[in-house]
């Protein structure tokens, strides 16, 4: 959808419904702006003016005709005090798909405007409630799809980031302000001493930079999590392992080889992270045309997938071919599992891989294989609570672009290029800095963002 939020007329009465379509218990409408008592009080029974603020109020809901349309709880939220910092009502009314709308068609007959995407958002960063970064995280919030995603979510919600960049911003604006005095008696010159404080600044800046913009492919896995992909020989007992890790039978168990021949996706939760877990054909030489098929997708998905559990029976040796898959498996993303662990085995070699030992049939060594998924998932193990975590490209190019910057104004200071040209690379980086936060950035790229979010948000 098309959408710029500009020309904005701060204070002008919005309204939405802010829960998801659907039947529900209730769904909330919200009305934000200056006339949102006003525009409540055309149709609703209580004295909506003399409520104190963040105070709830039962009373009902007419339309213009005086036609009730639903008894209603109002939620009255004034001034900056509200998410908008605008004057906010909320009505709580039963959660049908047509009370809904009525009462939304109500608040619009009575003066409010249809509001677009993620325009509460937009408000509340226009009244300085909350800054982008804050923004974005409330849509991140929304829609989180594990545990750690959701608490990276809040965490950046109450400004984690925001004050990450803001004390970038702080170091950069003292070099910043030396540079520009040199600019202006260029005769001066840069005293010695301050010389080399300003390049060791910089130096540990960039690298607290890099070390932020690293935690991007952390942030990806937490955000989008992953995609982890079951091979080996037919009869190793993917199938099953699929369906043990998933908790349903997902897959087709058998004893006949060549049994999957098709790849079989769901999706998984393990260890507070979401996976795409596929399940694949065995792989073997074979001449059956739907199963070498099968196989050739197998390869594919294993190629692509961000994390491979590769299966063998412990109970078997390795034929050629089973040694052909393994050399052929990504080190960094593979895990071979010996699985059959209940039957009678010798122990296994060693292929100089990640390896574990599990039974999907007696559901044994499930805990080691979550382990070893997570020490080969985490490069340098797993975020910890109070880590900043970059989820959003957004700002990992901002950041980036601001060590690029950095990197030419140390170039310049130390090969004494001109100090305008070293003090307006420096003004860039604090532009990009500042377009994370929302301090530099233009309305194209705000309305780009604010338009991602759905309506009532
Ligand atoms: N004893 C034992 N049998 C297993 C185990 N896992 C799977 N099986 C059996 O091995 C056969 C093949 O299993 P399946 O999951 O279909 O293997 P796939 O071809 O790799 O998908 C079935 O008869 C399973 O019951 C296990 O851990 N121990
Ligand atoms: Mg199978």
């Amino acid at each position: 959808m098309h959408f710029v939020h500009r020309p904005y007329t701060p204070q002008e009465t919005i309204a939405a419904v802010a829960t998801p379509p659907g039947e529900g218990g209730i769904a909330v409408i919200r009305v934000s702006g200056k006339q949102a008592l006003s525009v409540v009080q055309k149709i609703f029974s209580g004295p909506i003016h003399t409520y104190h603020t963040h105070t709830a109020h039962l009373g009902k809901i007419f339309d213009l005709d005086n036609n009730l349309i639903d008894e209603v709880l109002v939620l009255v939220m004034l001034g900056k005090r509200s998410f908008t910092g605008e004057d906010t009502v909320e009505i709580h009314c039963h959660g049908g798909g047509i009370v809904t709308r009525k009462v939304l068609e109500a608040t619009i007959s009575a003066g409010a405007r249809p509001a677009m995407p993620g325009e509460f958002s937009f408000k509340a960063f226009i009244n300085g409630k909350i800054d982008l970064a804050q923004a974005e995280a409330v849509q991140e919030l929304i829609g989180a799809k594990n545990e750690i995603a959701l608490k990276k979510a809040e965490q950046q919600l109450q400004g984690s980031l925001s004050k990450k960049i803001r004390y970038f911003q702080k170091e950069l604006f003292d070099v910043a302000a030396i540079l520009e005095a040199w600019v202006d008696f260029p005769e001066e010159g840069l005293e010695f001493a301050s010389m080399s404080e300003i390049l060791s600044m910089l130096e540990k800046t960039v690298g607290e930079m890099k070390a932020l913009s690293d935690t991007y492919h952390e942030g990806q896995v937490i955000k989008n999590g992953l995609s982890l992909c079951l091979v080996g020989p037919p009869n190793a007992g993917k199938s099953s392992l699929m369906n043990l890790l998933l908790g349903k039978e997902r897959s087709i168990v058998t004893n006949i080889p060549g049994t999957t021949r098709d790849i079989l996706e769901d999706d998984l939760i393990l260890n507070g992270l979401h996976f795409r877990i596929q399940d694949t054909a065995g792989i073997r030489e074979t001449s059956e045309i739907i199963e070498q098929e099968g196989i050739r997708r197998s390869k594919i998905a294993m190629e692509s997938a961000d994390l491979v559990l590769v299966l063998f029976d412990v109970t078997q040796h390795l034929e050629p071919h089973d040694r052909d898959l393994l050399l052929s498996c990504p080190k960094e993303k593979t895990i071979l599992v010996w699985n059959k662990s209940d039957l009678p085995h010798t122990p296994p070699s060693d292929y100089n891989l990640a390896s574990v030992k599990i039974s999907a049939k007696e559901n044994l060594g499930v805990s080691e294989l979550k382990n070893s998924i997570e020490k080969v998932i985490w490069k340098k193990g797993p975020p910890s609570q109070e880590e900043i975590v970059i989820t959003n490209v957004r700002h990992k190019q901002a950041i980036e672009n601001s060590i690029q910057g950095l990197t030419e104004v140390t170039y310049g200071l130390k090969n004494e290029i001109s100090p305008e040209f070293i003090s307006a690379d420096m003004r860039k980086v604090l532009v990009e800095l500042g377009t994370i936060i929302g301090s530099d950035i233009s309305e194209d790229i705000l309305s780009s963002i604010f338009s991602k979010f759905c309506v009532g948000k």
